[in-house]
């Protein structure tokens, strides 16, 4: 149907009258702040409090009284503290920065903070796990959530993305039974934070269009190493509208300047024990340091006309489309270099919402994005118990708000005068409507033309060609650490029907696939089970079209281990010593790996001093109760003969030596070191150069002998660091750590 928006007489039209900058947001929160260091502590009231380690009693021993306002006042605050977490993505962390674009937008999006390179829009961001409670580990295997806020001139717009470009379902009607049945199951409150259950495979299993987006959370996309190391896509198709009124379908991607890198699944799962707020304390510490994360914006643009030139349609969230079909657009840069102050009142009150929109931006009639455009304020209604929420700090735009919206819980907003409605003539008319030449959001005036149907298009229909394509992508250590997923996540699946019948699911992505998963959770390929598409699918002229259009087999870009960026910035070494180390050597090395942007800490077996067999002292960072190999990316043993020695009597320096063998991280070490790895299990290393005063870089095995430069040793420790892991370590599955 075609109608119009909002219209407008009105000459009069309102100028914009906040100019956005980096600081605005700062500026606007001062107000909010209160800082309990400098004054006097008071009651809500503002009343000075001189006592409160005690409530009021009668008699040193006697019961408290009623009329202490102060303890009252204490607890009932206290007792309210908690608001419901979100239902799904209850886990989070977020930061403030900014969005600049690197040039214009204008020809394709009349949204502003796109079309100036010189304006830079504040933004907050915060990112999540899915599936845990608000107390959950960060590394478990999950998707991650990538939500964006910029307060632009014109108003919020929100990016509510994820770090992986399909989703499970296809209507948002499914979304209750996926949420349902991938948390803890409902009588026992079992397992927290996990997929690895017979409920969420049995609806799986049961529901073929899952199976691409499986790939992709078995895949090592699914625990990241860092927040900073993750891609972001909008998921969805949207719309991207230029001022002449064209409108073209547009993807979103985020992507880190870091390059995009993963855990080990062995190490996620330890850290989820020995530090759960992994990505948090990352992401705050990284900020804190000054190493602000950097993601750069791009998006895929499609014309209006090409819309059914794909074997798949561009409203189904269970695809993507491939960058060799459309390639990335950079937009522009964002930048996050603010921690928030309170965690509570920032990133737990961030409200986001995919239908807060911007001029120049607009949906698409993908079910699935239609029905967040419902949830996500009705979610916040059940998190603030209000409407209000939107004039929570976080949440209040910077543009201006003007409207008849009253009352309700919690109200901040003081409106002056008598007039609440609209038409009025007693307050001038005002406030005025905003025609579309003046920035009023105006839909982009799509046909719609349609019975009213329980039904998909049958253009939905192909569940498996971009499993196939995404499993096709990978390299073969990518493959081999996705079958292993597999055989975790269906091995903790007591019902063999269940398990046979994802297997089954899997046939149909890559019959080389299914055996190998099926050979690890002990049943055999099933030949016999319907894997049919669930859902009423109705064909149609555009179906019609999309069977005979574009499409790829393999999509390079898909692969993390073939776009690797080889940059060491901001990793984290540990430094092995006790007694009687090297300090030449240690010095050397660390201030090289300070040049090239690499973190350092010393682990010995206590902290405190340790001293160089030339007596100098450094401080030890960790000691071995408060660390493991699995918080660092790579790991470095300076040589001297009595440090090495105490080394290998320590069982626990040992297995950090073998586990980060295990975990195919860079480990360097020199001279009397080389004992160390031999004793350490890092086997398959050629030794043979050990004595020849050679620097020698095996799988990401730096050694060098007595006499080697150390410039030269930093130099290839640190070439073996830019690959990040060294998958090629046949050996490591030997290696009892
Ligand atoms: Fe969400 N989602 N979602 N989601 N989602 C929420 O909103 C929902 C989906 C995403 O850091 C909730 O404020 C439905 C896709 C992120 O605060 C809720 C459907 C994508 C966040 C909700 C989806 C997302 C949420 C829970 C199926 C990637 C965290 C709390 C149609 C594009 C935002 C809240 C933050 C949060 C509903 C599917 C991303 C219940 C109904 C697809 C990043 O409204």
């Amino acid at each position: 149907m075609k109608g119009k928006d909002s219209s407008n007489e009105n000459k009069h039209l309102p100028k914009p009258t906040v100019k956005v900058d980096e600081k605005s947001k700062d500026h606007q929160l001062e107000e909010f702040r209160s800082d309990p260091r400098k004054d006097y502590l008071t009651t809500d009231q503002g009343v000075p409090v001189n006592h409160t380690d005690d409530s009021l009693k009668a008699g040193s021993r006697g019961p408290t009284l009623l009329e202490d306002f102060h303890f009252r006042e204490k607890m009932t605050h206290f007792d309210h503290e908690r608001m419901p977490e979100r239902v799904v993505h209850a886990r989070g962390a977020g930061a403030h920065g900014y969005f600049q674009p690197y040039q214009s937008m204008a020809e394709f999006t009349k949204a502003k903070f796109l079309s100036d390179p010189n304006v830079k829009t504040p933004v907050f961001v915060r990112f999540s796990t899915v599936v845990g409670s608000r107390g959950s580990a960060d590394t478990v295997r999950d998707v991650r959530g990538f939500a964006t806020k910029f307060y632009t001139q014109e108003g919020n717009y929100d990016l509510v993305g994820n770090n992986m470009p399909p989703f499970f379902i296809q209507d948002a009607i499914k979304f209750p039974d996926l949420v349902h049945s991938i948390k803890p199951d409902p009588d026992n409150d079992m397992p927290q934070a996990s997929a690895a259950h017979d409920t969420f495979w049995d609806f799986a299993s049961l529901m073929p269009e899952t199976t691409h987006m499986l790939m992709w959370v078995l895949s090592d996309r699914a625990i990241p190493r860092s927040f900073r190391m993750m891609e972001g896509f909008g998921v969805h198709t949207f719309r991207f509208i230029n001022a002449a009124g064209k409108s073209r379908f547009v993807k979103f991607h985020w992507r880190p300047m870091l390059g995009t890198h993963s855990l080990v699944w062995d190490e996620a799962q330890k850290l989820a024990g020995k530090d759960s707020d992994w990505l948090r304390r990352d992401l705050w510490e990284a900020i804190e340091m000054g190493d602000y994360p950097e993601f750069e914006l791009s998006v895929q643009l499609v014309e209006e006309e090409d819309e059914l030139k794909f074997d798949f349609d561009l409203l189904d969230a269970t695809k993507l489309i491939p960058e060799e079909l459309v390639p990335l657009k950079p937009v522009g840069k964002m930048v996050l270099n603010r921690n928030p102050d309170n965690f509570f009142a920032e990133t737990e009150q961030a409200a986001f919402h995919p239908g807060n929109l911007v001029p120049g931006i607009d949906v698409t009639n993908d079910p699935l994005l239609q029905g967040r455009l419902f949830s996500y304020v009705d979610t916040q209604l059940n998190r603030f118990n209000s409407a209000n929420f939107t004039e929570v700090p976080i949440n209040r735009p910077l543009a201006p708000v003007h409207n008849f919206q009253q009352d309700g819980f919690m109200r901040q907003t003081i409106n002056k005068g008598k007039v609440n409605y609209w038409p009025n003539s007693l307050g001038d008319g005002n406030p005025m409507l905003a025609p579309e030449e003046a920035g009023g959001y105006v839909h982009y005036q799509e046909r719609v033309d349609g019975h009213k149907i329980r039904a998909r298009s049958q253009s939905f229909n192909d569940h498996y060609s971009q499993a196939t394509l995404f499993w096709n992508s990978l390299t073969e250590a990518e493959k081999k650490h996705l079958v292993e997923a597999a055989h975790f996540e269906l091995g903790k699946v007591k019902s063999v029907e269940v398990r046979k019948r994802q297997v089954a699911n899997f046939t149909r992505v890559d019959a080389d696939f299914a055996r190998r998963v099926a050979a690890g959770i002990g049943i055999e390929v099933p030949a016999d089970i319907d894997t049919s598409s669930t859902g009423n699918y109705e064909d149609n002229e555009a179906s019609k079209k999309m069977k005979k259009g574009k499409s790829v087999k393999e999509s390079p870009a898909i692969s993390m281990e073939r776009n690797k960026i080889e940059t060491v910035k901001t990793r984290k070494v540990a430094i092995l010593v006790e007694d009687g180390f090297d300090c030449n050597e240690l010095t050397q090395v660390r201030a090289a790996l300070k040049a090239a942007g690499v973190q350092s800490k010393i682990v010995s077996k206590f902290l405190g001093k340790r001293k160089a067999s030339t007596g100098e002292e450094v401080n030890a960072d960790k000691s071995h109760v408060t660390t493991g190999s699995i918080m660092f990316d790579a790991i470095y043993i300076p040589d001297g003969e009595k440090s090495i020695e105490a080394l290998l009597k320590e069982g626990d320096a040992l297995h950090f030596i073998s586990e980060a063998f295990k975990h195919c991280k860079p480990i360097a070490t020199s001279g009397h070191g080389i004992k160390l790895l031999e004793r350490a299990f890092v086997l398959g290393v050629d030794f043979a150069d050990k004595t020849s005063g050679k620097v020698v870089n095996h799988k990401g095995v730096v050694t060098a002998g007595n006499e080697a430069d150390a410039d030269a040793f930093a130099d290839l420790f640190l070439d073996a660091m830019k690959k990040h892991r060294h998958w090629d370590r046949e050996e490591k599955e030997m290696v009892p750590a």
